[in-house]
């Protein structure tokens, strides 16, 4: 069994290595060929089991992309690469680097912690200089993301989740008809079964060209916003995020007050999301109030940010019961269940991990079933981006930098296989 394990930590190592552009790393050839921002994260938990000082130059690349007005862009687009639209040409924004003009789930303030924890030698310089950026990254999304201290998004790339069902009303209610003609190239890297439909690319690029047309400047952005909602990934990341920021200034001696009511701000508006008709965690859209109805993996995120309800680990337990490899991106039973579509079923390592992180802490043995689970997968499947939940086919891009990440970091450690 050992040596199964040595194999798939050899196996993990060389995607992070081929996924390495030179202190940030790409999630995976081809499909996604700049540096994301939540994958980032991944990655750097991934490095620090075999290379700690690259694990934290992860991180301080991403922060050198921050906006001055605090925010830290989903992509970094360090060089130009034609095989993703839409590319730096199409967001055309105004940062220290060509990015993209939104964001993604805050887990890099979480995982700085982790980093320091295990090595707080190492950690003392690189947390003294992200200190700062990541609390202005915080009061960025208090400032411009809050809806009665639930954290929303301005358009779904921002969730990580992109293509959830969690989406589909608000969506509905953008009118994209002068988008004009773009071409797609996800679709030349993987099977159009996989990825969203051009219904839901046509709104994702009208949002982009409503930001570009504002300059994207936040305070004119929040203006009629056309798509405003509050997303349990946001708000359960940011509010572990906050409590890991106070951890990590408390241990330098830095200045934490404002981490503290941002803090309790969260805590009132996670509860906002709490929706009985599902018994879980659900998005709600901000503009008219409305729960969209969907038990997703972010459903399960609220341990993971520091929140205890054991009504949830009932729900989990149901919607775990007919799969064996963790939590969907859509429970089962939900009609608009697609096991290969991303966001709209699969499972995905990640996902897994933070849900299960939460449930480890809290005590709950589904903690460590999700870690055994996600071992497994791992080990009979690979490194894919995601897989089918009912049987774990692999699905979407191959050779996954978070992936490799999860198994370095969470999943391979303490793993039984055979
Ligand atoms: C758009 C890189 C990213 C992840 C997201 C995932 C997918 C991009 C895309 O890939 O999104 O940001 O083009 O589909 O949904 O979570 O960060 O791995």
């Amino acid at each position: 069994m050992q040596a199964i394990k040595d194999e798939l930590d050899r196996r993990a190592i060389q995607i992070m290595r081929d996924n390495d552009r030179g202190g940030y790393t790409i999630p995976t050839h081809g499909l996604y060929p700049y540096q994301w921002n939540w994958d980032s994260a991944f990655a750097a938990l991934g490095f620090a089991a075999f290379d700690p000082a690259r694990a934290w130059r992860e991180l301080e690349i991403l922060f050198s992309g921050q906006w001055l007005d605090g925010m830290v862009p989903h992509i970094l687009f360090h060089r130009p690469d034609p095989g993703y639209f839409p590319g730096p040409d199409v967001w055309q924004c105004r940062g220290p680097l060509p990015s993209s003009g939104i964001t993604q789930p805050p887990v890099s303030l979480s995982f700085a912690r982790r980093l320091y924890e295990a090595n707080p030698a190492m950690g003392a310089v690189p947390v003294r200089m992200l200190f700062d950026p990541m609390r202005r990254w915080v009061q960025w999304f208090m400032a411009w993301r809050s809806h009665e201290g639930a954290i929303c998004i301005a358009h779904p790339w921002e969730s990580g989740r992109d293509n959830a069902a969690d989406w589909d009303k608000a969506m509905a209610a953008i009118d994209p008809h002068d988008v004009g003609t773009y071409q797609r190239r996800d679709l030349d890297h993987v099977h159009a079964a996989m990825r969203p439909t051009k219904d839901d690319y046509d709104r994702y690029i009208w949002l982009v060209q409503r930001g570009r047309r504002m300059g994207w400047h936040a305070p004119s952005l929040a203006v009629d916003q056309p798509f405003f909602v509050a997303d349990p990934t946001m708000t359960f990341t940011l509010m572990r995020g906050v409590r890991d920021l106070i951890w990590l200034g408390e241990q330098q001696g830095l200045p934490t007050a404002s981490l503290w009511n941002d803090l309790q701000l969260l805590e009132k508006g996670a509860e906002t999301l709490w929706n009985p008709e599902i018994s879980a965690y659900d998005s709600r859209n901000a503009l008219d109030g409305e729960f969209s109805g969907t038990l997703s993996n972010a459903s399960f995120l609220a341990w993971y940010g520091g929140i205890d309800r054991p009504e949830l680990a009932e729900t989990l337990m149901q919607v775990l019961r007919p799969l064996p490899y963790g939590v969907p991106s859509l429970a089962l039973q939900d009609e608009r269940f697609d096991p290969k579509r991303y966001w709209r079923g699969p499972v995905w390592g990640v996902l897994n991990m933070l849900v299960g992180m939460g449930l480890e802490e809290f005590g709950y043995p589904q903690g460590p079933a999700l870690r055994q689970m996600t071992g497994r997968l791992i080990a009979s499947h690979g490194f894919a981006e995601y897989f089918d939940p009912r049987d774990g086919a692999p699905a979407g891009g191959g050779s996954f930098t978070w992936t490799a990440a999860v198994w370095l970091a969470w999943a391979g450690v303490g793993v039984e296989l055979g």
